[in-house]
């Protein structure tokens, strides 16, 4: 089965940091990749060493902090496909090292102006000199803007670095957002059929796909995931982790039991804060509205059982369900439901008598959680338990 083994590389420290409002500090960085590491995403990738000072001196600063913490993730750096860009990367000394050009016409013509055959004797050159220098580092070659590549460009690129013998895990891009779900599936599984390697998808968010996207990739017979924390990245980022965990609980709770499902909010409540932004209301998971249940067929039946209207269940995750009821869609067995949480034994009626008053308020403005309950004790003491 696709979905049974699989891994998430976690890129909110590399595609993360493309996004507009995201600076990460030294220490910010150590927490968020020990906070991955209790979640038990299996590989973090880092910026490059060749962007600043600073990234380069981080990537040894988290290196050492994952070997001396005896951390299970395996760290890996992103870098072009240059021998300059590679001996940097093994300098850090990360697990893996992540090399990326871009093979569509665009980036051929704007990014580097090189052609299909300099691309396959660049990869040549820099794969074989990792691997000359470092045996056992995991490696990784990827194109860019794969989805936007000839076809034909893209089996000449990834058959030459197959037979090489040298690299891993091939990469597959969707650096713009681009890509269909069922042209994923497809791509995905003609490089399993054809070089029999690890596969892993990282695909941008800008038509809304990157989740479907990613899951069409584990059923084309990906190993590997991208995954940023909230989906942080270039423009509006790519595969959220929450989004990736909501895809896969929801088809199976089994394939994403190996995670610690309880940090994923510290996680995104850490990632919202350092960038100055609010987690959206409509998240996967961690959204204020994701467990709030609030029409009164929904509160009656939640109420009943909550599967009946949640495919996930929050306490998985540390989280509590909310039923609202003081607004004007508000039922009565909502109603009763708390009365019963306050301890009073309100007769039906009476609850049903509430729930109008309290639909007839609400028409205007919604009555808060105080209100409904100040309502409901006032009943209670006016001896409404015996009319
Ligand atoms: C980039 C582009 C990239 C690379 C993806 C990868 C993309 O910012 O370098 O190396 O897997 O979206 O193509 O993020
Ligand atoms: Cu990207």
């Amino acid at each position: 089965m696709p979905f049974q083994h699989f891994s998430i590389i976690e890129s909110t420290l590399r595609e993360g940091e493309q996004f507009s409002t995201a600076t990460f500090t030294t220490a910010q960085k150590i927490e968020i990749v020990r906070l991955l590491d209790r979640f038990g995403v299996e590989m973090i990738e880092m910026t490059s060493p060749l962007a600043s000072p600073q990234s380069e001196a981080d990537v040894h600063a988290v290196a050492r902090v994952v070997r001396a913490e005896g951390l299970r993730v395996k760290l890996l750096t992103h870098v072009r496909c240059k021998r300059e860009d590679a001996l940097r990367a093994l300098e850090t000394g990360v697990h893996g090292i992540d090399v990326v050009i871009g093979t569509s016409p665009q980036l051929m013509q704007h990014s580097h102006g090189k052609d299909i055959r300099y691309i396959i004797d660049a990869a040549g050159e820099v794969l074989s000199f990792i691997r000359e220098q470092a045996p056992d580092v995991i490696l990784r070659f990827s194109t860019e803007d794969t989805f936007r590549s000839r076809l034909s460009d893209l089996y000449r690129v990834y058959l030459a670095v197959a037979d090489l013998n040298l690299v891993n895990r091939l990469g597959v891009a969707d650096t713009v957002g681009v890509a269909l779900p069922s042209q994923v599936t497809l791509l995905v599984s003609e490089l399993v059929r054809l070089t029999g390697l690890d596969i892993e998808f990282h695909g941008h968010n800008d038509s809304g796909c990157a989740i479907a996207n990613a899951c069409a990739a584990l059923e084309g017979g990906a190993t590997h995931i991208d995954t940023t924390i909230l989906g942080i990245g270039e423009r509006n980022g790519i595969t959220p982790l929450g989004g990736l965990i909501a895809r896969l609980y929801t088809l199976n709770k089994a394939y994403v039991a190996k995670y610690n499902l309880r940090v994923l909010p510290e996680l995104d409540r850490l990632v919202a804060d350092i960038c100055g932004i609010d987690i959206p209301f409509n998240n996967y998971i961690t959204g204020a509205s994701a467990f709030i249940h609030k029409a009164g067929i929904h509160a009656k039946a939640v109420l009943a059982d909550p599967e009946t209207y949640e495919a996930l269940n929050p306490a998985d995750f540390g989280l509590t369900r909310t039923v609202p009821i003081g607004h004007r869609l508000t039922g009565w067995n909502a109603v009763r439901r708390r009365a019963q949480e306050l301890a009073l034994a309100l007769p039906d009626h009476t609850v049903q008598r509430i729930t109008q008053e309290i639909k007839a308020r609400a028409d205007s403005t919604p009555l808060t959680p105080a209100e409904v309950d100040q309502l409901l004790v006032e009943a209670s003491q006016a001896g409404e338990i015996h009319t």
